[in-house]
């Protein structure tokens, strides 16, 4: 059977990208057909400024949404990453295999450490680092497929040379992973700022769709939404990056196409208006169910620490492997 892992980063509220491009599918169709394991990578959330009971408070609330949004811890497992120290004893390994060179041309670590710079902060070695780590995380589960959006593929790429690149060198150890990604809203972009990704870490939440956004404030948003100054609506990724944006998002909410959609529309206002009522309506029994499992946080902590222990006992003996392999002496 394949096997699945994929993550999500503790550092913000979920949002409308991440339920579109990667959550939903988690649930609708990867734990069905495979078997699956979903990660709330806390690990991640510290390679920036953060604040610590912040992160801690997200990744509850992150494993509850996911909950919420359909994961069935009796068809897939459910963890914490820091619960799982084989992480971080691969991680090191996988460092041991990777380039300075290869690490500094992914393309977040140069977006994200421009940005950190610009604004006088500090660039965290664990910046550099992190795409190792998720590497550790896929290759230790020897994960056949990683569904991730198309901001991760670049990292996909790195795990698989790392692997190949270990298997050389020292044996084989690891599957060789490949990204796959949703039909539409790979990419769901900000709706004030269409060329930039709807990123849940990102300052301004007026062009971020939360999954806990009230209804009236889905509504807002996506109405308020950039589009441009032309009348005709065509899907155009970019030239008209604001409109095909919105065909995106109506296009993944109703199992559509976003170039059919436009020839249904005479104006920008139908447009939003329909999509703010489909994104209303896919968020509905997200938000009810969540509501439902907040409540029970006892219940939550249980599936995290029964995933965790299931991981712990699939990844402990790949991680073992791996430091034999690599010349490390048994513990005995
Ligand atoms: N806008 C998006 N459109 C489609 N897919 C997306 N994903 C994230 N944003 C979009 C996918 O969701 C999964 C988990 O994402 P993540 O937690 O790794 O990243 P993020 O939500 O983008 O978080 P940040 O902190 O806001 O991100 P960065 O660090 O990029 O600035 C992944 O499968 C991701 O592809």
């Amino acid at each position: 059977m394949t096997r699945i892992f994929s993550g999500i980063k503790p550092t913000g509220h979920l949002t409308l990208g991440n339920y579109l491009g990667a959550v939903r599918r988690w649930a609708e169709v990867d734990q069905h057909e495979a078997e699956a394991l979903f990660c709330v990578v806390d690990l991640h959330a510290l390679t920036v400024e953060h604040d610590p009971a912040r992160v801690r408070r997200l990744s509850r609330q992150a494993a509850t949404l996911l909950l919420a949004a359909g994961l069935d811890p009796a068809l897939c497992t459910v963890f914490v990453q820091s619960h799982v120290d084989e992480h971080t004893r691969l991680s090191y390994l996988l460092e041991c295999t990777a380039t300075d060179g290869e690490l500094r041309r992914m393309i977040q670590y140069k977006e994200k450490s421009a940005r950190a710079q610009a604004s006088g902060e500090s660039v965290r070695f664990s910046l550099l680092s992190y795409p190792v780590l998720m590497a550790a995380d896929i290759l230790a589960y020897r994960a056949d497929e990683v569904p991730v959006g198309e901001d991760q593929t670049q990292h996909v790429e790195l795990t698989r040379d790392l692997a190949v690149r270990f298997n050389q060198r020292y044996g084989h150890t690891f599957t060789v992973p490949k990204a796959t990604r949703p039909a539409v809203a790979a990419r769901v972009m900000d709706l004030q700022d269409p060329t930039s990704k709807m990123g849940k870490s990102h300052e301004s939440g007026a062009g971020i769709v939360y999954l806990l956004d009230e209804a009236d404030v889905v509504r807002k948003k996506i109405m308020r939404a950039v589009t441009d100054s032309g009348r005709v609506v065509e899907y155009d990724r970019e030239t008209r990056p604001g409109v095909a944006n919105l065909l995106e998002i109506l296009a993944a909410c109703e199992n559509g196409n976003p170039n059919d959609l436009a020839g249904v529309y005479e104006s920008y206002g139908a447009l939003k208006k329909d999509t703010a009522e489909a994104v209303v309506e896919a968020l509905r029994p997200l938000r009810e169910r969540h509501a439902a499992l907040a409540a029970d946080p006892g219940y939550v902590d249980g599936v995290l620490k029964e995933g965790a222990d299931r991981a712990r006992g699939m990844a402990r003996p790949v991680v073992d492997a791996a430091c034999r392999a690599m010349g490390l002496l048994p513990a005995g």
